[in-house]
């Protein structure tokens, strides 16, 4: 069957194609299949169409990753002339491609600190496992092959295949097809509106941090090969870390000799204002993972970025690191990449992210939304925001999650041309990079329009506020 080739096929024709052979991510199946998908059919700057003819503006880049925003020919181009010229080319059995060459090469001198050896993957979660096996096989060379177990964070997320689930430290997921790998290690994450119960922000990050010790001590240091984090957590509802938690979490991971590797799958790019996440919060790493913003999600590719020290080591002492997957290095993902790098620099994006846009949008969501009724709390840096939803904002007090009070807020923007993303009862927001001023006041106005209404459906349903 070919119907989704003909031009005049109807959205509802699709759907229901949809239901009966699609699978997607993360979603009810049955849930979504009674309804039908939104068919999402163009895209230019930060606006989406709809197969009904909406437009909605996109307040999160896709799943975070649109960074240069939609529609940029250059990008195309890019991948016709490579398609053209050499569609497909592996960078096993000691070979290589113009494009991955030089995208490694533009990545180690675009990553801070020494971070000067680019492995490539296609997705976050392919970059994370890479992660986990790398810092367990530098071990295994530098000669403490007991050095196995990862450290992360709960609510953190670092993908869903097997190896980002159990890093990830999202329970839900972890209920799910397991059992998790071994050798992993999960402490309480920063977030201090949820969870500091009365310490200052600054108290706070030293008892969040303080926890990668006590774990550190509890398993035996030396048992420990990294600890993995991203500098602020996303998909766990934009939370960034009170002052002083990644000093001190730098700290401790120096005195007992553990890789520090930032998860900069969103942080990356430009979306906290510089290049890295880690610039932002003044992490120093010692590997980096990324993906999405490192082609603006035109085509799938992520990376992971290694120091020095530890490259030298697997380098000169580890031999063949049986590693790696098939499109590793695409040369068009990476001509793709090379391109977008390319527009981000010379257009200034990221800095004009740092100078105004980012500034502005920090601004403006405070001014505009922190005093809603149903706005407990915001937060952010540059262009990514998170706000709780509370049902007391006085006395702290958040929603119970069984309401899904994200969900109904999410669906009334859904309803109302904007894309704002519910995780549990935060709202969160990664507009394009590129992002005007004017379009931060179009998404501000829908989305204090999307909390009234998210209000009126909570009296209806007879729930009280404050
Ligand atoms: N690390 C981080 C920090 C991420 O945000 C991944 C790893 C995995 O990347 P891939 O490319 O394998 O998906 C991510 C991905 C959401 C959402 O709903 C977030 C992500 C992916 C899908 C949905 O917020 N982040």
């Amino acid at each position: 069957m070919n119907a989704i080739n003909q031009e005049a096929v109807h959205s509802e024709e699709i759907r229901a194609l949809d239901a009966q052979h699609h699978l997607h991510p993360f979603t009810d199946t049955q849930a979504l299949n009674s309804k039908g998908a939104r068919i999402i059919e163009r895209a230019e700057g930060v606006y989406l169409w709809d197969s009904e003819g909406n437009k909605i503006i996109d307040g999160m880049a896709g799943l975070w990753c649109v960074n240069i925003g939609y529609g940029r020919k250059e990008l195309a181009e890019a991948a016709q002339r490579q398609m053209n010229e050499l569609p497909y080319y592996n960078t096993f059995f000691q070979t290589t491609t113009n494009p991955a060459t030089q995208l490694a090469n533009e990545l180690a001198a675009l990553t801070p600190g020494d971070l000067n050896h680019i492995f490539f993957a296609n997705s976050g979660s392919e970059a994370i496992d890479t992660v986990i096996r790398m810092v367990r096989r530098y071990w295994e060379v530098a000669g403490k092959p007991w050095r196995k177990i990862l450290i992360s964070r709960e609510n953190a997320y670092h993908g869903s295949t097997i190896g980002g689930t159990s890093l990830g430290g999202m329970g839900a997921m972890h209920k799910q097809g397991g059992p998790m790998l071994p050798a992993i290690e999960h402490i309480r994450q920063p977030y201090w509106y949820g969870e500091a119960e009365g310490q200052s922000p600054e108290e706070f990050a030293l008892t969040c941090a303080k926890a990668l010790e006590e774990k550190i001590l509890e398993v035996g240091p030396d048992n420990v090969a990294a600890f993995v984090g991203e500098p602020i957590q996303g998909a766990g509802g934009v939370i960034v870390p009170p002052e002083g938690y990644w000093a001190e979490i730098q700290k401790i991971c120096r005195k007992y000799d553990i890789l520090l590797v930032a998860d900069e799958v969103i942080c990356g790019f430009g979306r906290t204002g510089n290049w890295f996440g880690s610039q932002t919060l003044d992490i120093k790493p010692d590997m980096i993972s990324m993906a999405k913003g490192l082609s603006s999600g035109y085509l799938p590719i992520s990376a992971v970025a290694v120091g020095d020290r530890i490259a030298k080591t697997l380098i000169e002492k580890g031999g063949e690191f049986y590693h790696g997957f098939t499109y590793s290095g695409h040369p068009v993902a990476a001509a793709v990449a090379l391109e977008n790098l390319r527009i981000l620099k010379e257009e200034k994006v990221i800095e004009q992210v740092r100078e105004e846009t980012g500034p502005y949008l920090q601004q403006q969501l405070r001014e505009r939304l922190g005093n809603h009724p149903l706005v407990g709390h915001i937060e952010g840096m540059g262009l990514v925001a998170g706000m709780a939803l509370a049902q007391d904002k006085a006395n702290h007090k958040l929603f119970d999650s069984d309401l899904d009070v994200g969900t109904i807020c999410r669906n009334h923007c859904f309803a109302n041309g904007l894309i704002m993303r519910a995780c549990g009862n935060r709202m969160v927001l990664s507009p394009p990079l590129v992002i005007s001023k004017a379009e931060i006041d179009e998404l501000i106005d829908k989305a204090l329009k999307c909390l009234d209404l998210t209000v009126r459906s909570l009296e209806e349903q007879g729930v009280q506020l404050g």
